[in-house]
């Protein structure tokens, strides 16, 4: 039992629900080691959503609201995490949310499968029942992607990974809104838009700003991604960590 007063409680929510989700054989075993890459970037960043991610997140909804085939990729930490918010932003935005993992097993597939079901997510891709295609020029569990997904979508929301996979898609014409909290991981350099923060506060900020852009003039929208920049935003996440030390 968890006592409210500890001054790290919201952290060791988060710690329990990745345990949990790691019993449930929803969360790969590294997942566990990705989680504390998290946490001491986000003790750099100061456990707080900055003014730039702020306006990085409300670029992300300006993203999501203009283009054709938008999907949310989601792994294990994601689904530990913030399977709820996925499920609501799928549902706001109309759009599908695709299973990819690293450590992909049957088992996996199935248990993450069986929280987005209950969740009650409308159309759920990269399951078992799925026909893959691999993504050009990447290797490894992360290249197959649904046919009808990941493979015809323009726009991708990536949380909670580091690798290639990021820069192959970006490489083959589609746009990545990635969330890491470490400016410096592939993903997050090679991504359109990066949100340098935690998942647990970008989800319902990200959800909010939808609503709040939703019946916006498309050109107002367009506007805010051209006014755009990704080095200059990581630039900034970087900078702000800097700050922290002095
Ligand atoms: O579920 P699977 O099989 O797909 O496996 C997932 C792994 C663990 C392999 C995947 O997430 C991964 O590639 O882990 P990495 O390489 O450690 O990258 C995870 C990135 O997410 C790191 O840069 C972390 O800093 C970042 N991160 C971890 N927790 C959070 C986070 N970023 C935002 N919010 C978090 N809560």
């Amino acid at each position: 039992m968890l006592n409210k007063d500890h001054p790290r409680y919201e952290s060791l929510v988060y710690r329990e629900k990745i345990v949990e989700a790691h019993k449930n054989g929803i969360l790969a075993d590294s997942g566990m080691i990705a989680h504390g890459r998290g946490e001491t970037f986000d003790y750099l960043i100061g456990e707080k959503t900055t003014e730039n991610s702020l306006n990085t997140i409300e670029v992300a909804a300006c993203y999501f609201l203009t283009r054709k085939r938008p999907v949310l990729s989601v792994n294990g930490n994601t689904t530990a995490l913030v399977s709820e918010d996925i499920a609501k932003l799928s549902e706001l935005l109309d759009i599908p949310v695709e299973i990819n993992l690293y450590y992909r097993t049957p088992e996996r597939i199935k248990n993450i499968e069986k929280v987005y079901r209950e969740l009650g997510v409308k159309e759920l891709l990269g399951t078992d029942d799925d026909d893959f295609i691999d993504t050009p020029d990447l290797n490894g569990p992360r290249s197959p992607v649904s046919i009808e997904g990941i493979n015809k979508s323009d726009l991708i929301f990536v949380p909670l990974e580091d690798g290639d996979r990021a820069e192959k898609l970006v490489a083959s014409g589609k746009e990545i809104i990635s969330v890491d909290l470490n400016p410096l991981s592939r993903t997050a350099q090679t991504s359109t838009v990066t949100l340098v923060d935690n998942i647990v506060r970008v989800m319902p900020q990200l959800i909010k700003s939808v609503n709040k852009h939703m019946d916006c003039d498309k050109s107002i929208l367009l506007e805010k991604i051209s006014n755009f920049n990704n080095k200059d935003n990581l630039n900034t996440a970087i900078h702000d960590i800097i700050k922290r030390f002095e």
